[in-house]
């Protein structure tokens, strides 16, 4: 059961669609926590304000993004990469709230990855009209854990491909409090966004928030 993208989210929460052997869709798991998540991201925000990053071929990112933890992933003329240092304000990331680390171990533990400890969560932004393209998650330095991906706001449309870039990818509406994870088998599985419709959210407005948790160190 996926979604009618104009309206309420038909799936029940809690309910688990596979998207591989090893990923899955947590509809609705994130629910009771919002409220705790965007308290902490507000709390982020201050030290670590939303900016567009450039990508190495000289575009600029239509998602906004920030980081927290001890690691962030950033994009610059020079590549991507994860540091430690916001090269905004010259400072560490702030700290992941216990409200993601929480969040993140137990939908890690639902999706059968045991033990799951983030380094680096990924803060993305879009309004209606920024996108993702086609991508690999392949600047962690191992392979073997998993990644979490908790969806705020506006609906999107997430493309899950296959492991080459041509492989068809199907199209997965996500909701306000869905969580995405994988790993195993599926970790270097091709994936993005399709350009944000906007549908205003009732408690987010004309945006869509992504936090995704990883071990990248
Ligand atoms: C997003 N997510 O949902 C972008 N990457 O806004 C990602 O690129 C992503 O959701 C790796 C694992 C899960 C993800
Ligand atoms: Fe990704």
């Amino acid at each position: 059961m996926t979604g009618d993208l104009f309206g309420e989210p038909l799936a029940t929460p809690g309910q688990r669609e596979a998207l591989g052997a090893q990923a899955c869709v947590l509809r609705g798991f994130a629910g009771a926590d919002v409220p705790a998540l965007l308290q902490a991201l507000e709390r982020v925000l201050q030290p670590a304000p939303w900016r567009h990053m450039t990508t190495p071929g000289g575009f600029t990112m239509s998602a906004a993004q920030t980081n927290c933890g001890p690691l962030g992933w950033v994009s610059d003329r020079r590549g991507y990469r994860y540091a430690a240092w916001d090269p905004l304000s010259g400072q560490p990331w702030p700290a992941i709230p216990p409200a993601f680390e929480r969040l993140a171990r137990d939908a890690a533990a639902a999706a059968g990855f045991q033990g799951f400890e983030p380094d680096a969560c990924l803060v993305n932004r879009y309004v209606p009209g920024a996108r993702l393209s086609l991508h690999q998650d392949k600047d962690e330095t191992d392979y073997e854990h998993p990644i979490v991906s908790v969806s705020l706001g506006m609906p999107a449309v997430f493309l899950w491909g296959g492991r080459e870039r041509a492989d068809k990818a199907a199209r997965v509406p996500l909701f306000h409090g869905d969580v995405v994870v994988w790993g195993g088998v599926d970790r270097l599985r091709f994936h993005g966004v399709l350009p944000l419709k906007p549908v205003p959210h009732p408690l987010l407005g004309e945006q869509r928030i992504n936090l995704t948790l990883r071990r990248a160190g």
